[in-house]
This record gives C-alpha cells, structure tokens and sequence, in this order.
C-alpha cells in the first residue's frame, strides 16, 4: 500500500513537472509553436485572451460534460438493459416529460455558448480607430506587404531557406517581416493576387482570408514587443507550406526608425482615424498592385 502511494505520488509529481516545464518552455516560446508541448501559443493581445477563456473556461467544460453524460448513457444501456440484466423490455415508446427536456435544455447549451460566441465576433467586427494600417497580399507562394498610409511601396516577404533559418523556424521565419509597434491598434488589410491564401497569426487570434478581388479586414493590438510566427492557412497550391508570416513588433521609436529606413512619411497614423471600411484605404494604396483595383468588380471571375 505504501509502495503504490508512493509511486502514484511520483506519477502526479512528473505530471505536475511536465506541466511546469511546458508552461515555461511556452512562455520562452511566446509567438511560436513549442516542441512537445500541449495547449495554445500563448496569447499576445486582448482578442487572444478572450478567445482563449471562451475556449478554456467556457467550451471545454461543457463538450467535456457533455461526452461524459453519453457515455454514461450508452453505458448504462448496455448493462442496464442487455437481453440477461433485462429479458422482459417495456413496451412504451413515447415519454413527454423527457422529449421537453431534450429538446430544451440542448437549446439552453447553445443560448448560453452564443452569448460569449456573439460577444467575441463584435469584438473582432468593432475595430477600434486603428493607428496602423498593413495590407497584406497573398500570392503563389509569399506574403507581400504594403502601409498606405505611410507611403510604404508593396514589399515581398519570402521563406527563409532551411539552411539559413534559425533553429525550429524553418517555415515559420520570413526574410522581410511585416513590422508593427506595440500596443497599437493594427489594421490589416487582406487580398489574394492569384487564389485564396489566409493570412494567421495564432498568437494575435488573428486567422482571415486572403481572396483575390476582394478585401478582407481584422485587427490586433500586440501587447508584447517580439517576434510572431504564422502561416498561410488556405490550401494555395504546391508551396502553400513554403509562404511563412513573421510579424515584428516593436517600440513606437523602432517603428518610426523602421518607417523611415523604407522610404516612408511618417505621423500619418492619425489620419486613418475614422475609416472603418477597407475600400477606402484601399483605393488609395499608391503601388500598381493588381488586386485592389478589382475589389469593386464583383463579377471578375
Ligand atoms: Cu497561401
């Protein structure tokens, strides 16, 4: 007896230590898959968070009743009403009371799932004023990204080779990453140059498609300076594994230091306050880009 407390106490010991040293290894991981570990990336903005609690806190627990109440269930039929525990069955088919129940209390579930659901989808929906706008446009097989507003010309962000990629950020890691400063309100256009790509960052909760002619919003707001790793989640073609998302975060000061090294004006930031649909800031990218002029053309496919 004492041999199995000690070994069940050891079992829960390593568990308890496995689970530590993911949790460590995935805040040393922030913005990037972590080997060998279970759960998210570790959430880098407001919208994350929420995301995460709506997943943890309220779905999980309740799929997690759910398939336990049916298993019981199907298991209580199985030995409660076999042909030796039960040799004479009833002959009824029909009991009110519990259809009611059945029927309302599933719909109870989903009522109560939809109000964190909806809340979560305004959330996404209700952008606040951005203070930076990127539009990214997904081609076969890269990212390229341009800043209207801060007269920054489309630039293209490639792979970088398994050779020169640090190390487990092969596929991940991108030779020009998208560049944004902390804490700020980002505006991310998406468009598709050729098929459907779909620009995600997990860290940001941030997952929208890319579609040729037509643009496609979301936001985030970095909490943490960093580097954020994603990737092309539309099935695009042959390479569609080869088009990573790196996307930089930095200081206010690094920002503008950045802005300036590309040829861009800055303090433009303020000037994209009001706009809240995409055609706008679309219609006035300056760069001879082939989507966005196409976005207005419904019928161009
Ligand atoms: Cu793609």
């Amino acid at each position: 007896m004492g041999m199995l407390k000690r070994a069940t106490g050891a079992a829960v010991a390593a568990i308890a230590a496995a689970g530590y040293g993911a949790a460590a290894r995935a805040a040393e991981y922030l913005g990037q898959p972590t080997p060998g570990a279970i759960d998210m990336q570790p959430g880098a903005s407001p919208l994350r968070h929420q995301q995460m609690f709506f997943h943890n806190v309220i779905l999980l627990p309740i799929i997690t009743i759910i398939a336990l109440f049916v298993l019981f269930l199907l298991l209580w039929c199985v030995f409660r009403f076999n042909k030796r525990a039960n040799p004479e069955p009833a002959r009824f088919s029909h009991n009110t009371p519990i259809e009611i129940v059945w029927t309302v209390v599933p719909v109870l579930i989903l009522m109560f799932i939809a109000i964190f659901s909806f809340k979560l989808l305004y959330a996404f929906h209700d952008m606040p004023p951005p203070d930076v706008t990127v539009k990214a446009t997904g081609n076969q097989w890269y990212w390229s990204y341009e800043y209207p507003d801060l007269k920054i010309a489309e630039y293209t962000s490639n792979i970088v080779p398994e050779d020169k990629a640090p190390k487990g950020l092969f596929r991940l890691a991108a030779d020009n990453p998208m560049v944004v400063p902390v804490n700020k309100v980002v505006r991310v256009l998406t468009t598709g140059a050729d098929v459907i790509h779909s620009w995600t960052v997990p860290a940001f909760g941030v997952k929208i498609d890319a579609i040729p002619g037509k643009m496609n919003q979301t936001w985030f707001k970095a909490e943490r300076i960093g580097t954020y790793y994603g990737q092309c989640s539309e099935l695009c073609g042959i390479d569609h594994a080869f088009m990573p998302i790196q996307v930089q975060v930095v200081s206010q000061a690094d920002f503008d230091a950045w802005v300036a090294s590309k040829g861009g004006g800055a303090a433009a930031a303020a000037s994209s306050a009001p706009a809240a649909s995409a055609a706008p800031a679309a219609s006035s990218a300056p760069a001879a880009s082939s989507a966005p002029a196409a976005s207005s053309a419904p019928a161009a496919h």
